[in-house]
């Protein structure tokens, strides 16, 4: 049944034919309008039920999750975690996708789902056929602009976790996986490596934000070494948008890059705020994302939203 379920570490076949992993045609949805952006979810399905009712409410098609999506271990976990959530999608008749925060089991992620190196992989990798991840590299199209991920992120809460248990060290990326993204993807039409939206957990050097934590030195210092390198991923690959994840705060802020262009760079706040800042609407027609000839037109990237009584519902717990 294609909207079974495969669960971490059984040996079934994928949900999807293996074409759907190396021809994005199959799932890029051609007649896509609007998405969801989503901050942080940490494993919490009633935030997931607020999500999903926004994009009934707000007419998107699915959500675009910017990581601590929390694909977690222990407690049955990603399983249960996974079923649940692929049961309210289709009861929302909506999709997910997601890129890798800082606090994801990331061993377990890659086990299970390995970065494919294939000049036909997008990166993209369906877990059901309402649960895609997108690698730290991935690629995609979406009405014409090219779309890429990468993951990852150092934890601020490092000290009060237990390493292998609640934290591990492929949380940061690494250079191959920045080279992945520099790759481009011809195949895709994704010539040179630029894009024109950016899913990143972390925030990129240049911008600057408040942390909830007092970071010691050393664990600033790799906070910094680690949006340096995002930095330069975001120098390389020029999006026009950048959307994030990661503080648990909403933020916009632009970047300058060295060469002049201007990347807007927008944080989501997360489950913890559990309101309008933790989520935002792109629509895929109109400008900046879609540009009309019209050069008076709105240039704010993300659709106005109505605040809706109820908002601050939802709560619950997840492995934040
Ligand atoms: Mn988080």
């Amino acid at each position: 049944m294609p909207n079974d379920l495969r669960l971490p570490g059984a040996t079934a076949p994928p949900a999807l034919p293996d074409a759907a992993v190396s021809d994005p045609t199959t799932w890029l949805l051609p007649e896509l309008t609007r998405v969801l952006l989503a901050g942080d979810t940490h494993g919490n399905l009633n935030w997931w039920q607020h999500l999903l009712a926004r994009t009934a409410e707000h007419d998107c098609d699915g959500v675009v999750q910017v990581g601590d999506f929390g694909y977690w271990r222990g407690h049955g976990e990603p399983g249960r975690y996974l079923r649940a959530l692929q049961r309210q999608l289709r009861r929302a008749g909506r999709w997910l996708l997601w890129i890798d925060g800082n606090h994801e089991c990331h061993p377990d992620l890659r086990a299970r789902y390995p970065w494919q190196e294939s000049p036909q992989a997008s990166g993209v990798t369906p877990l059901t056929d309402r649960i895609f991840y997108a690698h730290r590299g991935a690629r995609w199209t979406w009405r014409g602009r090219r779309w890429a991920a990468l993951g990852g992120a150092v934890s601020e809460d490092v000290d009060t976790r237990i390493p292998g248990v609640e934290w591990w060290p492929e949380e940061t990326i690494t250079i191959a996986e920045t080279q992945r993204l520099l790759t481009g993807c011809p195949r895709l039409g994704h010539v040179g490596p630029t894009v024109d939206v950016l899913l990143t957990h972390d925030v990129p050097a240049g911008i600057k934000t408040a942390s909830r934590f007092l970071l010691s030195p050393q664990l600033a210092a790799r906070v910094a070494a680690h949006r340096q390198l995002l930095g330069e991923a975001v120098t390389a690959v020029q999006p026009r948008l950048l959307v994030r994840g990661h503080l648990h705060l909403r933020h916009s802020a632009q970047l300058l890059l060295p060469g002049g262009s201007a990347v807007a760079v927008e944080g989501l706040a997360s489950d913890d705020q559990r309101d309008s800042r933790s989520w935002a609407v792109l629509d895929l027609t109109t400008p900046p994302y879609a540009p009309t000839p019209d050069p008076t037109g709105p240039t704010a990237w993300f659709a106005p939203i109505t605040r809706r009584r109820g908002a601050n519902r939802a709560s619950g717990a997840g492995p934040r």
